[in-house]
């Protein structure tokens, strides 16, 4: 998306700062572009041959540029003309949750994945993040503005214990931390163990032990400084092309999370 800015030619415009209106039910649905064609064209081995594991647990892959940035700009485009947003109680982060209910859980959007979910859910299984066995039937989209994060948690035994999350429109740093059982409290070091640059248009999956033995977060501060805190140091620096000291500035993030409920 470029705007003209006169004599100095074009800058690029960031999609995810352009203010949309609110959705209103009584009007049409503006039209979004197709993103099944782009993601299908650029084919699965792309993708599979960029992916990496990372960190001491093997059940967390990483992989940079998972998508282009014509296919994020179709994303918030996309999720943008969605339903509108639940603001959490617990948290100051927004929320929209699609397709099978979770017991106990949050209503749904919609029993069914808009288009452009169920386009990326299929990728998802075609690059072997998900077995088609169980593919993705649930995707929470989170809406953060800068400084808003989530609290350490796991997902919980509702889902298939998989979670992959795709980042848009911001850089920001995950944590994951031993999931102490409450008779170890005091006893254990509850740490953070392994940091995780996760930049904008990038994929992250954990699964097994990462998932059931960890708790994992988002710091609520507007910026980061990468390997500031020494028992807690970034295990995907190359993969993410961070630098010691790199402060990561949040703006307006969304991540999308993928998971199956049986
Ligand atoms: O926004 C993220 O990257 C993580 C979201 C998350 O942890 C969750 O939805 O449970």
């Amino acid at each position: 998306m470029l705007q003209e800015t006169g004599s100095r030619g074009s800058v690029e415009v960031n999609p995810c700062e352009v203010k949309l209106p609110t959705p209103d039910s009584s009007a049409v649905a503006p039209p979004v572009a197709p993103i099944r064609l782009l993601l299908l064209s650029r084919g699965d081995t792309l993708r599979s041959s960029l992916r990496c594991r990372i960190g001491s647990l093997n059940t967390i892959m990483y992989c940079a540029d998972f998508l282009s940035k014509e296919e994020e700009t179709i994303c918030v485009e996309n999720i943008n003309s969605l339903h509108p947003w639940e603001v959490l109680r617990s948290s100051r982060r927004k929320v929209q949750a699609w397709g099978k209910i979770v017991p106990g859980f949050a209503n749904t959007c919609g029993h069914t994945l808009p288009p452009f979910l169920q386009s990326l859910s299929q990728l998802l299984v075609a690059e072997g993040f998900f077995p088609p066995s169980t593919p993705p039937n649930n995707v929470l989209i989170n809406q953060y503005e800068s400084g808003q994060g989530i609290m350490p948690h796991t997902d919980g035994p509702a889902y298939h214990p998989t979670t992959v999350v795709i980042s848009l429109c911001s850089d920001t740093i995950m944590t994951f931390i031993p999931n102490i059982m409450t008779d170890r409290v005091g006893l254990d070091n509850a740490d953070p163990i392994e940091a995780i640059v996760l930049r904008r248009r990038s994929i992250l999956s954990f699964s097994d032990e990462a998932y059931t033995g960890y708790l994992h977060s988002i710091a609520e501060v507007a910026s980061e400084t990468v390997n500031s805190t020494k028992n807690c140091q970034v295990v995907n620096m190359e993969e993410s092309k961070a630098f010691e000291g790199e402060i990561i500035l949040r703006a307006k993030r969304f991540s999308l999370t993928f998971r199956h409920v049986p």
